[in-house]
């Protein structure tokens, strides 16, 4: 009969739902394995099939280990706060919650429709007050600690979206999600330290088993700069500036120095004739979005204030400018330009007509920057050294003379941390009208998010819960007046740390038992995808660092090995989306062909972190191997075949251990593709014998469970097993069956290969030595030649030596 996966693979589905089979508690006495996929955001439009390709890498794997004895720690969960349900809410006069939780339905079923082993038990929604409890009980330790704090700076400001957004989310000036352009604003803002963290979080990259691009993503991103700092006098007055620069050495070639257009100091030294000038600028700039302040970029902009600075080596006036190429965000804000050696100073100085002083030797600067090395010049005591000799005795200077130091900047910035919109969770502060600010008291978390009507961005800094008045205005045990915070958080909030809460989701008194977190973390596998680098991957190492510092987890780092996998692209090779109409949706493609054609095509099509193209033969081609496994075990009364057998005569023993030690060592590696062909081969082999010994047919239906686990546990239950095929142990090769019968000798003459012979293994080295020389080939290469010496390693060479 023919194989009827839509009967089965619901009746299995059913089984493991009741049997809660894949349900994990904690056992001392079994090794752990966690692995974690990323979760996802439940979108109105469901999975498509490039979704799951990562999940399907982790179920295969999680059954894999489940059979190997480990405990496997394998769940799902949504994070479900975020722009997109609260856009489509708007839109759609919807409310983001019951969107929201209708998504996640559909999600979960189309999830189930797989066969993926989660334990739902363990199930988490960011959304879920019992969740982000936790998620403000952590801001609120980061509150205690210094670590989350309210300042005024410039951030990224989306009109369209009525939102700041953190430096994270933008991409080349616009917002990464929707693609709108960002304004730099200066506003008032809750920022987390992540650079408090930023050492750490780029030292410890080295220790974590994950893909070297990513970890140089995040190590650019932290962009760590050595230098100095150099305090620069303003002339006339008692003010002065800081200067962050890479090349202290240079200092006697600063030939002019500007401040970021929004730097501070700018209105208090702007002398009067240049006033107009410098306002006009610094409007213009702020008008400008960072995409314009960029592209601009390339030619120099910029306003002389008026105002000079002392430089501290030499006593020189340098004119301060200021100008949109130097950045507020980075170092100090202010730079001492070296046009003779860097390309952006020379351009500039080129612009507007600014001295450049040469002060290495070496290039030539009537053309060019030099941004060599070489001896010093024009430099007084670093006359004669290199960079780096000079770069040192500056700073000795520098410090000796009270007026500067080294100095480490990063380009990394505090995570900026408030959203002035609705769906998120509320920030757990209360402003009192006294002026202090206090966190809401853990007891009395969580804080709610206030259900609304009305949650259109307000476009004013305090978003929409602002409205709520009933929600806002509070007032204390002494009468004293306050109001709530109302900006909420980032949608990077509850991801920052879901992985332990699956760890212990029910726990009332803690985000999870440390006993619990010490026996599961870290996480021993984390897919997902690589654009999450400088985001997610980031933020969650440095609040589980945190986490780590105030004793609530047990280890520094949270993920251990991290696996990118590829993107399944359209049939044409681009990216799947709705706009491009090429999305393929799993529930067609299960219906059609069943969930194991399914996961096999999947994790077939190529090495896991390959992106490949979707393509509908495969999927005709998975779904015919599968129907090929039935046929080979059932027959066409639906019964278990007679050559099943308990005899044993040989024939397939050494495919079968050859595949045993393939699948294993294949899948362990998440190399699925040469697994799944292995498994193809022995199938071709077995359809070949009369006789299918029983136990190489019960090894083969478990090392085909991690992949098709449905056709896999309907074919163990007619085996005659009344438990699930991944209780039964994994199966075992004996080493010593593994080789092959024959081997190839190579025949060598003087050294020279001049031959091969196929004989069977262990030949003994009479007989080779009497088939090397009697190959015709070989023989030319003899000739007249007298046979010295024949030397042989058995199974491999043969050499004669002739003279
Ligand atoms: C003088 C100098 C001379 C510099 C020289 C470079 C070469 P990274 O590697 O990115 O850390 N700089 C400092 N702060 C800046 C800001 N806020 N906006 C734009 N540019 C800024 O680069 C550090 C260098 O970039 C600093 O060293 C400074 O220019 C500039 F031959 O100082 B340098």
């Amino acid at each position: 009969m023919a194989y009827n996966h839509r009967t089965v693979e619901k009746k299995w589905q059913q089984y493991w739902a009741e049997h809660k089979t894949f349900k994990t508690t904690e056992d001392p006495n079994k090794p752990k394995y966690y692995v974690l996929d990323m979760f996802p955001y439940p979108s109105g439009q469901g999975l498509h099939v490039g979704h799951p390709h990562g999940y399907l890498g982790t179920d295969a794997i999680a059954r894999m280990k489940r059979s190997q004895g480990f405990n496997v720690l394998h769940p799902m969960g949504w994070d479900a706060f975020g722009l997109p349900a609260e856009e489509y809410a708007i839109k759609t006069g919807h409310d983001p919650a019951t969107f929201t939780e209708h998504n996640i339905q559909t999600f979960k079923r189309q999830m189930n429709s797989m066969g993926l082993s989660f334990d739902w038990d363990r199930e988490i929604n960011t959304t879920d007050p019992s969740y982000y409890k936790w998620t403000q009980w952590i801001f609120e330790q980061l509150y205690k600690k210094g670590l989350a704090y309210e300042a005024e700076v410039p951030v990224n400001w989306s009109p369209d979206l009525g939102t700041v957004v953190a430096n994270e989310d933008v991409e080349d000036g616009k917002t990464e999600r929707g693609g709108y352009p960002v304004y730099r604003r200066p506003m008032r803002q809750w920022m987390l330290k992540i650079t408090a963290y930023a050492d750490r979080l780029l030292a410890d990259l080295d220790g974590l088993d994950w893909p070297e691009a990513i970890k140089e993503q995040q190590r650019n991103w932290i962009g760590r700069s050595e230098g100095a700092q150099v305090t620069f006098k303003i002339a006339d007055t008692d003010k002065s500036f800081d200067v962050f620069t890479t090349r202290p050495d240079t200092l006697f070639g600063a030939t002019y120095t500007v401040l970021a257009p929004e730097h501070e100091l700018i209105k208090d030294i702007t002398t009067p004739e240049q006033k107009a000038a410098v306002d006009a600028y610094v409007e213009a700039t702020e008008r400008k979005s960072e995409l314009e302040r960029t592209e601009l970029n390339k030619e120099k902009t910029g306003v002389f204030t008026g105002a000079y600075a002392i430089n501290p080596v030499n006593g020189q006036r340098l004119p301060i400018w200021i100008a949109d190429y130097v950045l507020a965000a980075y170092g100090t804000g202010a730079i001492m330009s070296v046009p003779a050696h860097d390309d952006r100073d020379y351009a500039f100085a080129k612009a507007h007509d600014l001295p450049i002083v040469p002060v290495l030797e070496g290039g030539n600067v009537a053309e060019e920057a030099f941004t060599g090395d070489g001896p010093h010049i024009n430099s007084g005591f670093l006359n004669g050294m290199h960079k780096k000799e000079a770069m040192a005795r500056m700073i000795e200077w520098l410090e000796g003379h009270h007026v500067g130091k080294s100095k480490v900047s990063y380009h990394m910035q505090d995570w900026v941390f408030s959203r002035q919109r609705y769906w998120g969770e509320p920030i757990p502060v209360i402003h009192w009208e006294d002026g202090t600010t206090s966190l809401v008291p853990e007891n009395e978390l969580p804080l709610k998010l206030p259900a609304a009507k009305e949650i259109k961005p307000s476009g004013k800094p305090e978003g929409p819960l602002a409205n709520l008045t009933d929600w806002v205005n509070v007032v204390d045990k002494n009468g004293r007046k306050g109001k709530r915070e109302t900006n909420t958080m980032p949608q990077w909030a509850g991801s920052s740390w879901y992985f332990l809460r699956y760890v212990d989701p029910h726990n009332n008194d803690a985000l999870a038992d440390y006993d619990k977190l010490k026996y599961w973390l870290p996480v021993d596998l984390y897919i997902g995808g690589a654009e999450h680098a400088t985001r997610h991957l980031l933020y969650a190492r440095f609040w589980h660092k945190f986490l780590y510092d105030i004793g609530v987890v047990p280890t520094s780092e949270p993920f251990q090995r991290l696996v990118n996998q590829g993107l399944i692209l359209g049939a044409g090779h681009e990216k799947m989306s709705k706009s491009k109409g090429n999305v393929v949706n799993p529930d067609d493609v299960i219906r059609e062909y069943g969930a194991d054609a399914f996961r096999l095509m999947e994790l077939f099509m190529g090495p896991l972190e390959a992106s490949t193209p979707w393509s509908e033969d495969g999927m005709h081609g998975a779904k015919k191997f599968i129907d090929r496994v039935w046929r080979l075990f059932i027959d066409d009364e639906d019964r278990l075949r007679d050559r099943i057998t308990t005899i044993n005569d040989g024939t397939l023993t050494k495919i079968y251990n050859q595949t045993v030690k393939k699948v294993t060592d294949d899948f362990g590696a998440l190399h699925y593709n040469t697994g799944i062909s292995q498994l193809m081969v022995f199938v071709n082999e077995a359809q070949k014998v009369d006789d299918l010994p029983v136990e190489y047919v019960e090894g083969f239906v478990q090392l085909l469970a991690p992949i098709a686990p449905h056709i896999a546990e309907e074919l163990w239950q007619r085996l005659g097993h009344d438990t699930s095929v991944q209780l039964a142990p994994w199966p075992k090769y004996d080493p010593s069956q593994l080789q092959e019968d024959t081997a190839e000798v190579i025949v060598q003459v003087n050294g020279k290969m001049r031959g091969k012979l196929t004989v069977p293994r262990n030949t003994p080295e009479d007989d080779l030595k009497k088939q090397a020389q009697a190959d015709a080939h070989v023989q030319k290469f003899i000739g007249d030649g007298t046979v010295r010496k024949i030397i042989v390693i058995p199974n491999k060479i043969v050499n004669i030596v002739v003279k």
